[in-house]
């Protein structure tokens, strides 16, 4: 078990599109229990692999109030999505900052599980919201990519005084 470093905007690696798992041997095993350490760690609800500079596609998520309901998906693939609903989200790699953000309320997913094998998922809600947040992150993709050009800037600006650095990020 390993708590893994988590990559900040504006680090181009999560720019990077993961690629499919060809096999869900140990060493996949080991990514996955490490990246539902970190998750833990740093408080989230979900981490996906881009997130922890690992580029395959696997994803971990835990929506309940709890924290006991583990879920990890392998190759996602969004088969079905239906409708719009607006929330607020916040992502470990934009770290401290929040956005009202427009998806899908629903989607269905085919994706493989822990043990390799071919799984179905009717999602809606958080649930709908977070896989969706988390199967872009794959495909280098983060929400404050949805907002105008003024809402990104101003989280961009919050964010390097945050950080004490004087980057200069043109969007
Ligand atoms: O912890 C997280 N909370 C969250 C809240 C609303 C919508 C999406 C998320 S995912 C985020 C963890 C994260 O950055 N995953 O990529
Ligand atoms: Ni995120």
């Amino acid at each position: 078990m390993a708590i893994l470093d988590v990559l900040s905007f504006p680090d181009e690696r999560l720019r990077t599109v993961a690629k499919p798992v060809e096999e869900v041997n140990d060493e996949i095993k080991q990514l996955v229990s490490d990246m539902f350490e970190t998750m833990k760690d740093e408080n989230g609800i979900g981490l996906a692999a881009t997130q922890v500079n690992r580029h395959v596609q696997v994803v971990v998520m835990d929506v309940s109030e709890d924290q006991n309901e583990p879920r990890v998906f392998i190759n996602p693939e969004i088969i079905r999505k239906d409708g719009s609903t607006i929330s607020e989200e916040g992502c470990l790699s934009v770290p401290n900052q929040f956005a009202e953000i427009n998806r899908p309320i629903s989607c269905d997913v085919e994706y493989l599980n822990y043990n390799g094998e071919k799984s179905f998922l009717k999602a809606e809600g958080l649930l709908a919201t977070c896989i969706q947040h988390e199967m872009d992150h794959l495909e280098g993709i983060l929400f404050i990519d949805y907002l105008s050009k003024l809402k990104k800037t101003m989280i961009i600006k919050k964010l390097s005084k945050q950080k004490g650095k004087p980057d200069r990020i043109v969007v």
